[in-house]
């Protein structure tokens, strides 16, 4: 390797650990509300990394390809193969969720799998790659080794990480793949059941018969549970749901009366604003502007703040929004009580808008005159997040 290459090179492998980094802390489910107030700034930083790293990959583009032609014939050489291709994959994948995020295109759910589960084997093909070419010993070096030795020992050791990381990366593909073809998998049952439920509440809300079996044939997708904090765990003692502020008449429901509140039943779509959907979701619950009435709307109040259990977690909508029909405060997911991970026992749907508006653990609304700044719109998120980029008509 020439000392231009090898600086080519180097820059790669620097940018590609900063991008780990990057990618690693805004992905991590854990780290979503520590570094909320970073999220911006850690997605610009990673987009910025992401464009140098492909133009120092399109600059690197003769010698990597030697890698490619020459890979056929020489085991060593498939690591980099591999390397190469999880590498083309991320730039594509990542590419993708930046044209997302410049409203491009109106979803990323499959690219953006890819991309975590491509990042996930390029960095373990590159811990394999760095610790094999340790191995080998750069050239010019004095190699302790004869040659003979060394090339037995590179061969045995690469033959053991490549069969690891030739076998995770089918896992990831196969898996990546079936996502891909059926979202949510062919399970008859959907998934709702299998994300944690720490509460406990009696009775439990029985489903309609539009729910049960789901009018929307079960959701197509995978929720991914985000949360902020931590998440809250709802009781008959500890929980209770209040309509408050600009009403004629205040409300604070006990989970037994509010389970025996009408409800009605919908299919929708869900959309996060970092790219990923789930389709087909059939939620029931009751309708915000149901419970809006019940409480009856002052005239000096024009906006809703929904307040979550979580003690931290805010949005808002203005008053025409909350009417929406489609509004509802939900309380099952395809026939089941909505699980604590999922925002249960009761969360708000609006369907139109992008998710960070459906509040989890919703336990209070409350009619306000005055906008209010929501936790994700304090941390610059738009206040209308329309999911199809404009309000409907009317609105
Ligand atoms: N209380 C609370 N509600 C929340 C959030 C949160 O962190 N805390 N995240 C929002 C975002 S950004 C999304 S995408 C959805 C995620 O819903 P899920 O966890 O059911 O997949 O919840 C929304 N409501
Ligand atoms: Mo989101």
């Amino acid at each position: 390797m020439n000392k231009q290459l090898r600086q080519g090179h180097h820059a790669l492998g620097a940018v590609l650990l900063l991008l780990a980094l990057s990618g690693g802390l805004l992905y991590l489910p854990s780290l979503r509300g520590v570094l909320a107030d970073a999220r911006w700034l850690l997605r610009d930083v990673h987009t910025l990394l992401g464009l140098a790293f492909t133009g120092l990959f399109l600059a690197n583009r003769p010698f990597l390809l030697q890698h490619l032609a020459s890979a056929a014939g020489n085991t060593g050489q498939w690591l980099k193969a591999l390397l190469l291709l999880s590498a083309a994959g991320l730039i594509i994948s990542g590419g993708y969720q930046a044209l997302f995020w410049l409203g491009w295109v109106s979803s990323a759910t499959a690219m953006n799998e890819a991309h975590r589960y491509l990042a996930a084997l390029g960095v373990l093909l590159t811990v394999v790659h760095l610790v094999w070419q340790r191995s080998a010993g750069m050239p010019g070096d004095n190699a302790a080794l004869s040659p003979e030795d060394q090339s037995e020992g590179r061969r045995s050791f690469i033959k053991k990480l490549l069969t690891l990381s030739v076998l995770l990366g089918t896992g990831a593909g196969l898996k990546w793949w079936q996502q891909l073809m059926s979202p949510g998998g062919d399970a008859p049952d959907p998934a709702v059941g299998e994300f944690k439920d720490c509460n406990k509440l009696t009775p439990p809300p029985a489903p309609a018969a539009q729910s049960l079996p789901p009018a929307g044939g079960g959701y197509q997708g995978r929720f991914r549970s985000y949360t902020v904090t931590k998440k809250p765990c709802a009781t008959n003692e500890n929980w209770s749901f209040h309509i408050s502020g600009l009403v004629d008449k205040p409300l604070d429901y006990r989970w037994e009366e509010f389970v025996r509140l009408p409800r009605t039943v919908q299919v929708s779509d869900f959309h996060c604003v970092e790219g990923w959907s789930v389709r087909r979701v059939t939620y029931e619950g009751i309708p915000l502007a149901q419970l809006l009435d019940a409480a009856g709307v002052s005239a000096g109040a024009r906006f809703v703040k929904f307040i979550s259990g979580d003690g931290v977690y805010t949005d808002s909508l203005t008053l025409a929004q909350a009417r929406l029909s489609d509004v509802m405060v939900a309380m099952l997911v395809d026939g089941k009580p909505i699980p604590s991970d999922l925002g249960g026992p009761a969360k708000l749907v609006v369907p139109q808008m992008f998710a960070y508006k459906s509040v989890k653990w919703l336990v209070g609304v409350e009619l306000i005159a005055a906008p209010h700044t929501g936790y994700w719109e304090e941390r610059g998120y738009p206040a209308d997040a329309w999911a199809a980029g404009a309000p409907p008509k009317g609105l």
